[in-house]
């Protein structure tokens, strides 16, 4: 798996993908992250990437000139590659993409975009894919890209240390996760809940779904439309409803 990052800030990436499970991925060649400078792709004596807007308007725009030339070069047949631009127009980014990236096996383009927008021929003739990770405005694409690249790579076998991490957790089953707890058994007058201590193992998984399901009914009701219920899930949603109302 290999990314090509494309933005004028380099350096934000060092920090992050320096450190952690994303460091050792690297370091074990089981992801790739080229981070490429866009200003290198530029011909002018000032380096530049934007220009005014056609037509007026505020903020800048993103020259098409250097982001085709450094596409082109990086990747001069357009095969084996996968564009993705960074924007908030875009198609939301979920556990389903990421887990779609992971099993893709072109190399990742993700053009991070700064100032008000990029020309739009680059979407035109590049650009194969529009990605948002959430209704907000950030000021540039490159904490989106680090998004994907942290979402997709965890997701590739041998990236986290136990392989049932990213099986077990949120999303994966299509509901939130469950309450976690670890040592002391008594912190701050809050006690770990019995059951947990008990050894009963289907009595555990039974909590744990039924507080997976609490969470999810309280905090994201719309994700128990979108999944296969159980007759179990059923009986415990009841149950948490009854004691809602
Ligand atoms: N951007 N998800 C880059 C975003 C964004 C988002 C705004 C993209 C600024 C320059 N990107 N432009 N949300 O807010 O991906």
């Amino acid at each position: 798996m290999t990314f090509e990052v494309i933005t004028i800030f380099p350096e934000i990436f060092n920090s992050y993908l320096g450190t952690g499970v994303l460091r050792k991925a690297l370091q074990k060649g089981l992801i790739e992250v080229k981070v490429n400078n866009l200003r290198d792709y530029t011909v002018d004596k000032h380096r530049t990437v934007d220009d005014y807007p056609y037509g007026g308007g505020a903020g800048m725009v993103m020259k098409p000139e250097p982001l085709f030339a450094a596409i082109e070069t990086l990747c001069p047949e357009r095969k084996e590659r996968r564009v993705i631009v960074l924007s908030p127009v875009g198609r939301k980014f979920e556990q389903e993409m990421a887990e779609e990236l992971s099993k893709e096996p072109k190399r990742i383009f993700l053009l991070c975009g700064r100032y008000e927008a990029i020309d739009e021929r680059v979407r035109i003739a590049l650009v194969d894919d529009e990605v948002s990770i959430g209704d907000y405005i950030l000021t540039g694409g490159e904490l989106p890209a680090l998004v994907i690249i942290d979402a997709v790579a965890r997701l590739i076998p041998g990236v986290l240390g136990d392989e049932r991490s990213a099986k077990e957790d949120s999303f994966s089953s299509g509901i939130l996760d469950y309450p976690h707890y670890t040592r002391p058994h008594v912190f701050r007058d809050m006690a770990v809940p019995e059951v947990l201590l008990s050894g009963n193992h289907r009595e555990i998984s039974r909590w744990r779904r039924k507080e997976a399901l609490r969470r999810t009914l309280k905090q994201r009701p719309e994700l128990l439309e979108k999944i296969r219920l159980s007759d179990e899930d059923r009986t415990l949603l009841d149950e948490l409803r009854r004691k809602l109302s």
